[in-house]
């Protein structure tokens, strides 16, 4: 049975001195930098927001980051400006060696959507074809790392294993946001899922 690595997120704008900086981002960086030498498969994503995203609190007048509001696929959470495409916020971190990556998932560019997961939509709908593409390649078996914990890799996460995938979450490798609780919401959510929370 054939596995992959996901890395999720590893962007400057989620690493200290970011827009949306995750406490300690920037610690896994290493340990993804091992993860990714032990795989034959390695997939990365980037946050890849166009200017004026409608996630962005920025977008919305009089409101905040880090207040919800209700979009027509659900509830949204609202974040400061980050990964806008082409910007250096949304490079890579720059010690990611990611050479050996062979596709990188680009994920919340329509600016109407936002999109935690790296398999599906924030409607939970529109598909990014990551999916269609690891069982093209014949593989049952995921381990994720990255940013943040609670959001981005736990969708995926959680997308993954209703896609039919084994999901592994290397909890050493990751860091969270942890909104209101976020985060152990999410790791339940993930082990009720059956997701193995190493
Ligand atoms: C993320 C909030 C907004 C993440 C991305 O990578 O976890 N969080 N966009
Ligand atoms: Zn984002």
């Amino acid at each position: 049975m054939s596995e992959a690595l996901i890395v999720i997120d590893v962007q400057n704008d989620f690493c200290p001195g970011g827009a949306l900086a995750v406490a300690g981002g920037d610690e896994i960086v290493p340990v993804v930098n091992r993860m990714i030498e032990a795989f034959d498969t390695v997939v990365l994503t980037q946050d890849w927001h166009p200017a004026g995203h409608s996630s962005f609190a920025s977008t919305h007048p009089g409101r905040n980051p880090f207040e919800t509001i209700e979009m027509p696929y659900g509830p949204q959470t609202l974040w400061p400006d980050h990964c806008v495409q082409g910007t250096p916020g949304a490079l890579f971190h720059r010690d990611l060696v990611w050479n050996r990556g062979q596709i990188v998932i680009r994920k919340g560019f329509r600016a109407a959507i936002d999109s935690y997961s790296a398999f599906r939509e924030n409607d939970h709908e529109t598909p990014t074809g990551l999916a269609g593409y690891l069982r093209e390649r014949g593989i049952a078996r995921l381990t994720l790392a990255g940013l943040a914990t609670d959001y981005c890799v736990a969708f995926s996460a959680l997308d993954a294993r209703t896609e039919g995938f084994d999901v592994t979450v290397r909890l050493d490798a990751c860091r969270a946001i942890d909104l209101g609780g976020s985060l152990a919401t999410m790791l339940e959510r993930m082990r009720e899922a059956g997701v193995t929370l190493a």
